[in-house]
């Protein structure tokens, strides 16, 4: 499967985000328009600003943003009717897993729900030999828990990573979601001959991370006990298990899905897995502490290991009803398929977070 030439891209063609307020719909924003895409992007109705994250394209694109919202059917419609993008992306999404058990029916709504909307969207405006269409889908539709799968399954996944093969069983209303969207592409693809690809993508980070998501959480607080102005870091699992990289790198990959000749489910990943303690560990060390853990379950703390001082603590507020405990990703096929490698280490990528929430 040749990758069509991004160098003689027209300069018309135009790009839809759903989501384009989001940590990654910011960055894919900057990928589009560096190479030449005309981008448009849904944005909703709020008392407040959300577009800081696009602050810096802003006059690129103020003319192209539109009121809207991936649940409202009559909206999604007239969008795609309007616009006739060639390309469209939803990353549109309640995308807290833990906030998605506080709000299951919601999240279904938009996780879910939304896909469809812009699939039949796609269908009832003719836009089948127009538009090729991008799903957000997410490590979080695997599960993570080794009795779901097989001794074999699990020795494959804690070995080289989950696949595209890789059987499905999320843990959250979230994972349940985002993977009936994953089902609906596959099937409005073959019904329909939609041009339609799953990114299967698994945690990714950056400065423009919400800080309630425990990268730039823990990235923020580090920075705020260095400045003096917070005293303790409070997580849950610390136990945890994430193969995060970074959401600059993916942006790319998001774009490379749709530059095929056919459409791709393909899995997104860096192959390299770290626990949220590691992930403690190397953001206070980008400020130059050590730290040490003592204790065990709620009880544990993490010491810094030249003062003493209590830096890290454990609150079950944090904990989850059902954890993913362990993702790993395979991405063996996106290299092979739209040439996509990370250029960010996970190391690097969390000094620069701490960097960046110093100043
Ligand atoms: P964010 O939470 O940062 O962004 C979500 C975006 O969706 C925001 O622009 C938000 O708008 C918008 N949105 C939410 N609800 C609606 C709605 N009803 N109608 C229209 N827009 C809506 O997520 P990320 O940028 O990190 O992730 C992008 C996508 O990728 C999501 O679908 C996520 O589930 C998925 N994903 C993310 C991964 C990650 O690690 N980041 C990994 C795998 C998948 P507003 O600004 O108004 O809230
Ligand atoms: P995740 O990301 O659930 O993987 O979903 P998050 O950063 O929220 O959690 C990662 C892991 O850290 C543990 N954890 C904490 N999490 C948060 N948010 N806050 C804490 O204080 C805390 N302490 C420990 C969690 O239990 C979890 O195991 C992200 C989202 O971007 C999804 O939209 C996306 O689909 C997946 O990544 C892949």
């Amino acid at each position: 499967m040749a990758i069509s030439s991004i160098d003689t891209l027209p300069a018309s063609k135009v790009a839809l985000i759903f989501g384009i307020t989001g940590q990654t719909g910011s960055y894919l924003t900057d990928h589009l328009l560096s190479l030449g895409y005309k981008v448009h992007g849904v944005i909703r109705r709020s008392s407040n600003f959300t577009t800081n994250r696009l602050e810096h394209v802003f006059d690129q694109i103020r003319n192209n943003l539109h009121y809207g919202d991936v649940t409202d059917s009559l909206f999604v419609m007239k969008i795609l009717g309007k616009i006739k993008p060639n390309e469209i992306y939803n990353l549109a999404a309640q995308s807290h897993v833990a906030v998605s058990f506080e709000l299951p029916s919601y999240s279904t709504n938009v996780n879910c729900l939304g896909t469809l909307n812009i699939l039949e969207g796609i269908r009832l405006c003719n836009l089948e030999r127009v538009s090729k269409f991008y799903q957000a889908g997410t490590s979080e539709m695997f599960g993570g828990q080794k009795e779901d799968f097989t001794e074999q399954e699990w020795e494959r996944i804690v070995t080289k990573g989950m696949t595209e093969k890789t059987p499905f069983h999320p843990k959250s209303p979230y994972g349940a979601a985002k993977l009936l969207s994953h089902n609906l592409v596959q099937i409005y693809r073959k019904s329909y001959n939609i041009f339609a690809s799953n990114g299967i993508c698994f945690n990714h980070e950056s400065h423009r991370r919400d800080p309630r998501f425990v990268t730039r959480k823990i990235t923020v607080s580090v920075a705020n006990i260095k400045k003096g102005i917070q005293e303790q870091l409070v997580l849950g699992n610390l136990n945890a298990e994430r193969d995060w990289g970074h959401a600059e790198d993916y942006a790319r990959a998001i774009h490379l899905c749709l530059q095929q000749d056919n459409p791709v489910d393909v899995v997104i990943a860096t192959g390299r897995t770290f626990s949220v303690r590691q992930l403690v560990e190397i953001a206070f060390a980008a400020i130059d502490v050590d730290i040490i853990w003592k204790g065990h379950g709620e009880k544990e703390v993490g010491i810094d290991k030249k003062t003493e001082k209590v830096l890290v603590k454990i609150s079950p507020q944090y904990y989850r009803p059902n954890e993913v405990h362990y993702l790993k990703g395979d991405s063996t096929l996106a290299k092979e398929l739209i040439f996509w490698e990370p250029k960010w280490t996970f190391e690097q990528m969390i000094t620069e977070m701490v960097k960046c929430d110093l100043t």
